[in-house]
């Protein structure tokens, strides 16, 4: 039986979920985005990849009797949505996820990512991987905010995770993917976890899943012939914490990458300015990160 305390009710975090998360890694909260908001952030996401908010690098131009279909079928998703549509910058502060990222993550909140993932039928998924290999912050406070707009199942690409394998809490070692369920040439070998330790997190349109930055998770390809899994992915951590995160190369190193959002609390680092160095762009279908 699925232990209760994985689940977030009406967005009012208990001291179960509070300690689930420490012990496991995740939250899942049923129904905590409405509906009207996830027709916002479904017109949107067509609104983005037709590039009603102006073109960027891979962005394809779309023929005048394209369907909203056929345009998203042609992208996997877009990195730093909330650079440029005011829908997504808006949602990063949504209030019953904001409650929740206090009481879990820190009482100063900052937010350094969004992603926005269609992922239409038959693209790839991501290996498995923990995000604090990417996004590395000081204090392992890095959470992943998983947003369903579409129902998540394990036919269109649902994410899977490994409870409690954020524990160790150290990085783990990358090996050659050799699956073509993923769009990576690396992953993170979980052969010596047993197949009832690795579980898909199926969630209906509107869920949010709450992970930890060390918890392994991947996810396959959407093996349906017609339906898009469409998840708003931000990623969040304590403001207390400086993020020393050049985007594997993209960025030039710094001590502190500074193209934030607050999103609750106080920025102990407030003397620092604020930057615009992340811009949005298009994820490719195969991911090559150097070792
Ligand atoms: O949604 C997915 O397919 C993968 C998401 C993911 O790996 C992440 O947010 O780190």
């Amino acid at each position: 039986m699925k232990n209760p305390s994985q689940f977030v009710i009406n967005g009012n975090l208990s001291s179960e979920n509070t300690q689930f998360y420490k012990e496991y890694g995740y939250l899942i909260a049923q129904g905590l985005v409405s509906p009207d908001e996830i027709d916002k952030l479904r017109r949107d996401t067509v609104k983005i990849f037709r590039g009603e908010y102006g073109v960027m690098e891979g962005l394809m131009p779309v023929a005048a009797d394209e369907t909203d279909a056929d345009v998203l079928k042609k992208y996997v998703a877009i990195h730093f949505p909330h650079k440029i549509s005011p829908v997504i910058k808006d949602f990063l502060t949504q209030g019953k996820i904001v409650d929740v990222l206090t009481n879990i993550v820190s009482p100063n909140v900052k937010c350094m990512q969004s992603m926005l993932f269609v992922k239409g039928p038959g693209k790839a998924g991501q290996a498995w991987h923990q995000d604090e290999f990417y996004i590395p912050t000081r204090d392992k406070s890095l959470i992943g905010v998983w947003i369903a707009i579409d129902d998540a199942s394990i036919e269109n690409g649902c994410l899977w995770i490994i409870p409690g394998s954020h524990k160790p809490g150290y990085i783990m070692p990358r090996v050659d993917n050799d699956s073509n369920e993923y769009a990576d040439v690396d992953t993170i070998d979980v052969s010596s976890y047993k197949q009832e330790e690795i579980i898909p997190v199926e969630v209906k349109s509107g869920s949010v899943i709450f992970f930890n930055g060390y918890l392994l998770h991947s996810s396959m390809r959407n093996k349906t012939t017609a339906n898009f899994r469409t998840a708003l992915v931000n990623h969040y951590m304590s403001a207390e914490s400086m993020l020393p995160w050049d985007q594997d190369g993209k960025l030039p190193s710094t001590e502190d990458m500074r193209d934030i959002v607050m999103i609750a609390g106080t920025d102990p680092y407030s003397a620092k300015p604020i930057t615009d160095m992340n811009k949005p762009y298009l994820r490719p279908e195969v991911l090559i990160i150097k070792k």
